[in-house]
């Protein structure tokens, strides 16, 4: 079959160039005006831990993806030693800004209520010793390979035989002042680059870096490595999380 081609009208390339511009323009303004009322719709959807439930949903596919893949023994990349800044950049001091009490200090491990284990510096410093040197990167877009000491998160579990504990989803970690808290999942908190660290390019942490102890986790971004322990306990549901509290992504997973 057959069919006579239409007969076009030929348009100068002015009168071309005209309905181009045109067509341009009415695309361009829908285009706009379609953004607009998805933004604004967006802007004002309702909050789910202080972020859009839209951009809720978005993370929470995220962490299903990330986490499902997940394995605890996945290392993050190594350095050596050498390759760590000798001046480590500080970020954030919620809950760390006072002087900490370093005579009572103690980190509490809440075993079950009223089963609460007190810890000092020297218990923790007596367990094996491990060396972290990791690529540190914060949410709000540094990095930098830094150099920790202290002991595997999961050799501190073996060694006070929190074999019960270690079967719970997350783990909750809070400053002495409550200030600061985070929650994590289990399997990242027993990745062997997991650990309770107490010094920074082999010193003690300064106190704005966290002393007497803190969390390096470098799995996980800046904003899980809480400084400055205070309590430590176990969960099978979700411990808060000041920043997840704030619209990040409550895995923060890297
Ligand atoms: N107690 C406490 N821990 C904290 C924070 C904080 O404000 N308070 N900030 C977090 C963030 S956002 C980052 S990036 C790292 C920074 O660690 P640094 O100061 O040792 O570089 O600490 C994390 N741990
Ligand atoms: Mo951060």
């Amino acid at each position: 079959m057959s069919r006579k081609p239409k007969q076009k009208k030929v348009l100068s390339i002015e009168q071309q160039v005209r309905r181009r511009t045109l067509r341009a323009f009415v695309i361009f303004f829908a285009l706009l005006g379609a953004g607009w009322v998805l933004f604004m719709r967006l802007y004002h959807e309702q909050r789910e831990d202080g972020v859009q439930a839209t951009l809720r949903k978005g993370l929470r596919l995220n962490e299903r993806l990330f986490s499902s893949t997940f394995s605890t023994r996945r290392i993050a990349k190594k350095y050596a030693v050498s390759e760590a800044a000798p001046r480590v950049r500080v970020n954030g001091d919620l809950g760390t800004a006072k002087p900490v009490d370093t005579v009572n200090w103690r980190m509490k491990v809440v075993r079950m209520p009223g089963d609460t284990l007190q810890l000092t510096l020297d218990d923790i410093k007596r367990l094996p010793r491990t060396d972290v040197v990791f690529d540190f990167k914060c949410i709000e877009g540094w990095d930098q390979v830094t150099h920790w000491g202290g002991v595997r998160f999961s050799d501190f579990i073996k060694a006070y035989h929190l074999d019960a504990e270690m079967l719970k989803q997350y783990a909750g970690l809070q400053t002495p002042d409550k200030q600061y808290y985070v929650g994590i999942d289990m399997a990242s908190m027993l990745q062997p680059q997991t650990i309770l660290c107490y010094e920074v390019n082999g010193r003690p942490l300064p106190l704005e870096q966290g002393y007497p102890l803190r969390l390096i986790i470098p799995v996980k971004y800046g904003i899980k490595h809480l400084k400055r322990i205070g309590t430590l306990y176990f969960s099978n549901t979700r411990p808060p999380d000041y920043w997840a509290e704030r619209g990040y992504d409550y895995y923060a997973g890297l």
